[in-house]
């Protein structure tokens, strides 16, 4: 197992987040990047509002890269060798467009607990300051859980625009990423990120999350992959990996666990999102 350098998992404690880590060379990035545009061509609706999520389960593209060996070896540097995937969502900014991410902690809302997770960031593009790449609140991973204010702003790609106040813009640092390169970030880390201000489309492929097989989902239910290890807690339903884009069954599958990962995003809320 190659995994994380001594000096990236120094990073990580320290910071709550490392980064850049090379995955993909562009050219393979490029081939994912061609896979979104097939299937929004061809099944305009698929990806759009809750279908951004968990598509690796309806395509063996994006299943494969959650499963790729470098991820994974710099995951079980975090978390432990025993891995499932908990989820999957795709953060797309077409140029010029309004969406922007809140200040907020992952944590607060995703409902895995212990905190033995970790998200992984993949650039299928570029991702930059003026394309409205993430920003980090360094060192915020080691503060409590914040007060979010739900703000349901249309812009906002967050669920319920879920916001923490506040945040001291001189210390937060903006993740830079080329095409095929990965952050992870802990589950506590204060981020957000700003809106598209380019001429291109800025596409992040999240593993949200990566997950210890120690950790339960405290809201409600996922599906879960094996991705490494044994799972013997058996807190989550695990599904087959896709051997086709869209097949039926997966197709329903997907459906299913987009709508448990809605009742856990929107419990409590007061009112609901686009997505
Ligand atoms: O892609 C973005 O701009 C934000 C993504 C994010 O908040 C996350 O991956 O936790």
């Amino acid at each position: 197992m190659s995994g994380l350098t001594a000096e990236q998992l120094k990073d990580y404690k320290k910071h709550g987040y490392v980064a850049p880590i090379d995955i993909l060379s562009p050219e393979e990035a490029n081939k994912i990047k061609t896979e979104i545009e097939y299937i929004e061509k061809k099944w305009p609706d698929e990806l759009i509002g809750l279908g951004r999520n968990n598509v690796h389960h309806i395509s063996p593209v994006f299943d494969q890269v959650c499963h790729n060996l470098k991820i994974l070896d710099a995951v079980e540097s975090i978390i432990g060798k025993n891995i499932l995937v908990g989820g999957t969502t795709l953060f797309i900014k077409d140029s010029d467009d309004k969406g922007f991410v809140s200040w907020h902690q992952d944590a607060k809302y995703i409902g895995f607990e212990p905190y033995n997770w970790v998200t992984a960031w993949l650039a299928i593009t570029d991702t930059n300051e003026e394309n409205g790449c993430m920003r980090m609140w360094s060192g915020s991973h080691k503060k409590k859980i914040q007060k979010h204010k739900d703000t349901f702003n249309k812009n906002n790609l967050l669920t319920r625009g879920q916001t923490v106040p506040n945040v001291p813009l001189e210390d937060t640092v903006p993740n830079v990423l080329k095409t095929g390169q990965l952050s992870l970030h802990h589950p506590m880390i204060v981020h957000g990120s700003g809106p598209n201000k380019s001429n291109t489309r800025r596409i992040g492929f999240v593993i949200q999350s990566y997950i210890g097989t120690n950790v339960d989902q405290v809201i409600g239910k996922v599906y879960v992959q094996q991705a490494r290890g044994k799972d013997t807690f058996k807190y989550h339903e695990h599904t087959k990996r896709p051997v086709e884009l869209m097949n039926r069954k997966d197709v329903a599958l997907r459906t299913k666990a987009n709508e448990e990962l809605s009742k856990i995003f929107y419990s409590g809320a007061k009112e609901k999102g686009k997505y």
